[in-house]
């Protein structure tokens, strides 16, 4: 009996059946960013990365065009097992023949090439007004700004961004998750908290306020604590966030796991969202010590966010997109290691036996649930996960490395 026999067995007798879990687990759509590949630097603009984010490290091998980054991005699919979904920010917009025209002007034809690609892989395209990185972002503000014409500026370019949301959707046939990010905010005390928020609230409305099929674009609101330079005061707080969307139809709450308080988790506030939306969307993320946007791995807080998304039955009501950027390791094994991670944690959580655990807990059996728990910690997990990888025709995790190394080899090393 090979291994993933052996394993099947073992789950078998604990009422979990791994084959209807890999089925389930390979159609779980998860959406992989395109701003690993070059740094968030995106093909509008030639500045800095604004905004209270940033990048770290310059290993060789960066996409500098949409054709390297695309290439990329392909490169990462074949490495990794389960449906994908795009992930597109606004400041990669292709603008074929030099026809450049500025975020508020952008149209669906600048993201045609994206759809191309979309549609090779049967998947579906999620969406990003880029309220950064630009230099109309005044004094390090955009829909909050206290400048009419500013904000004006930034309402025109999210709802361009709606139109290109819808488009993606009509094209895929799959809704599209259209996420609302600034990073305005103070650096220092300000003197009104208010002001901005109410300014950004109204803004995003006039946002909302552009026609659009409810079943086909899900606008998000994300919300942070802080950014680099944004010490004090971010305009969308986790309490500014929250509200909006509970008070706008429709409209999402988008959680970030590196935008909280170092002790707070968003795996606790999963459950407590799912409770009242009827969906919410993620942005999956490793935060050391601040938001620094490493690479996922498959560790605890990692395992515990998926599990709560199983355990809630949500894996249909929870928007799951990875969100981190790492420019110190090869970009391909940043991505892939990310995917890869939280699949694992996705099939790690299936392969739990909740609805066994759940009882404990309701019968107050709490010594045994402590010991269960643990004893599910050792289940023959890598085993499935080996399966799942071979099923899906990707590598193992033993082989990824090599894989990688080739691809940088013949690619990366050659973009100098
Ligand atoms: C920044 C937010 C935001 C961005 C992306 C690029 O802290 O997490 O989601 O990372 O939009
Ligand atoms: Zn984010």
């Amino acid at each position: 009996m090979n291994r993933y026999e052996s394993a099947k067995e073992i789950y078998a007798k604990l009422g979990i059946d791994t084959e209807e879990v890999l089925n389930t687990i390979k159609n779980v759509p998860v959406s992989l960013h395109c701003w690993q590949g070059d740094d968030v630097k995106g093909f509008d603009q030639d500045g800095p990365l604004t905004g209270g984010i940033q990048t770290t490290g310059n290993y060789p091998g960066r996409a500098r065009t949409p054709d390297e980054l695309m290439a990329d991005m392909e490169k990462v699919m074949s490495l990794c097992p389960g449906a994908k979904k795009l992930n597109v920010h606004a400041c990669y917009a292709i603008f074929e023949d030099g026809q450049f025209v500025d975020r508020d002007k952008l149209e669906p034809k600048h993201f045609a090439k994206w759809v191309a690609l979309a549609k090779k892989y049967n998947m579906g395209l999620d969406f990003n007004p880029t309220f950064f990185s630009h230099p109309k972002v005044k004094d390090g503000l955009t829909l909050s700004s206290p400048d009419k014409a500013t904000r004006d500026f930034w309402i025109e370019h999210g709802k361009a961004c709606i139109r290109i949301s819808e488009y993606f959707a009509n094209e895929t046939g799959i809704p599209c998750v259209m996420n609302i990010w600034t990073g305005d905010g103070y650096k220092d005390i300000p003197s009104d908290r208010m002001g901005p928020r109410i300014r950004y609230k109204e803004s995003i409305e006039e946002i909302l306020s552009e026609p659009f099929d409810k079943s086909k674009v899900k606008p998000c609101v994300e919300s942070k604590v802080f950014g680099i330079g944004v010490e004090a005061y971010t305009v969308g707080s986790a309490e500014f966030s929250l509200s909006f969307a509970a008070m706008h139809d429709g409209c999402l709450p988008l959680m970030d796991n590196g935008h909280y308080h170092p002790t707070e988790v968003v795996s606790d506030k999963i459950p407590a969202l799912l409770a009242f939306f009827p969906e919410i969307a993620l942005h999956i993320t490793r935060p050391i010590r601040w938001d620094s946007d490493h690479a996922v791995l498959f560790d605890d807080e990692t395992k515990e966010m998926a599990k709560e998304i199983v355990r809630c039955d949500g894996l249909n009501r929870v928007y799951m997109a990875l969100d981190y950027f790492d420019a110190s390791i090869n970009r391909i094994s940043s991505w892939s290691v990310g995917f890869r991670s939280w699949q694992k944690a996705l099939l790690m959580a299936m392969l739990t036996p909740n609805a066994k655990l759940k009882q404990l807990q309701d019968e107050n059996r709490l010594t045994e649930l402590m010991v269960a728990q643990e004893a599910t910690k050792v289940l023959p997990f890598g085993d499935v996960w080996n399966e799942y990888c071979e099923r899906a025709n990707v590598p193992t995790d033993c082989a990824l490395y090599a894989e990688i190394e080739k691809y940088e080899k013949e690619v990366l090393s050659k973009r100098v």
